[in-house]
């Protein structure tokens, strides 16, 4: 069963929200041709994780050379490439890339995705530095109460779990109503993925929280995916997060991580939520 205070009666308590974040910002094409970094690609990839079990799909964008992108008119076309093959809620990153600046990544609600990523704080990342200062938090939180889209707030440390219960004291519940998180775990800089780190944050989640997911980067993936489903929370995978299915051999696509995903949840007899599910459990419009 799930951990879901105050779910909607429509969505069953043995749902399992699955999330796909195929691309991510960080693998280069030419690393791992396999990712999906193409409008084609791309739908490909969402109808077969839907049909794998995912109800959400978190995007990074590419441009023509594969690189991270911004550009308003192809975030349009990576959102468009979603909805026309498929159901799936589609949540676009606002984190973008650790070089992306900030008033770029506020543009990304212009692209009018039904949830957002919202990162409640700065972080190492690996070498770099994921930017995530308290003003630019504020007003992204704001931006979305006000084109009513929904965000799922990005956890990487337990001090960003204290900062979303400031942020919901000052400015009060996102559109919708429903307050959904995502655990990033095992990031060099964040948070460790281990059990006993997501037993702590999920201790320490404000109250207003109606329902949490969790990720865990590289080989952290499986340990967060079995703590999450032992506490009744959510999953999210994809190769944004993890490249391998297991020492030494490559991930082949998003929808083998889904796949394994979603046999771990009927273990754990949670039956994946369908997009329609999901847009009344996170009170996406
Ligand atoms: N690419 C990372 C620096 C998000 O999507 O909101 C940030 C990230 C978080 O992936
Ligand atoms: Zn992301």
């Amino acid at each position: 069963m799930s951990e879901d205070r105050r779910a909607p009666e429509s969505v069953p308590a043995d749902r399992l929200l699955i999330t796909v974040a195929p691309t991510g910002a960080e693998t280069a094409k030419a690393d791992c041709p396999q990712l999906p970094t193409t409008p084609e690609e791309l739908a490909a990839t969402a109808i077969a994780c839907r049909e794998a079990g995912a109800a959400m799909i978190h995007l990074h964008v590419r441009d023509r050379e594969h690189k991270p992108t911004l550009d308003l008119p192809l975030l349009r076309e990576w959102v468009a490439a979603v909805r026309d093959n498929t159901d799936l809620v589609v949540q676009l990153s606002t984190g973008g890339s650790v070089h992306d600046p900030l008033d770029k990544r506020l543009q990304v609600l212009d692209a009018e995705p039904e949830s957002c990523s919202l990162t409640m704080g700065t972080t190492n990342f690996g070498d770099d530095v994921f930017s995530n200062p308290w003003p630019f938090i504020t007003e992204l939180y704001q931006l979305a109460q006000e084109r009513q889209v929904v965000p799922e707030f990005e956890l990487f440390d337990l001090g960003q779990v204290h900062a979303l219960s400031r942020l919901l004291d000052k400015f009060g519940l996102p559109a919708g109503g429903r307050v959904h998180c995502d655990f990033v775990m095992g990031v060099p800089g964040g948070m460790p993925g281990t059990a006993a780190a997501l037993v702590a944050g999920v201790q320490t989640l404000p109250d207003a929280v109606t329902s949490w997911s969790a990720t865990g980067i590289g080989r952290t993936t499986l340990a967060v995916a079995l703590a999450s489903l032992s506490m009744g929370g959510h999953l999210r995978v994809g190769m944004e997060d993890v490249l391998t299915i297991k020492r030494g051999v490559p991930v082949e696509n998003n929808a083998q991580l889904v796949t394994r995903v979603a046999a771990l949840g009927e273990l754990a007899q949670r039956v994946p939520m369908s997009p329609d599910e999901a847009r009344a459990f996170l009170a996406v419009r």
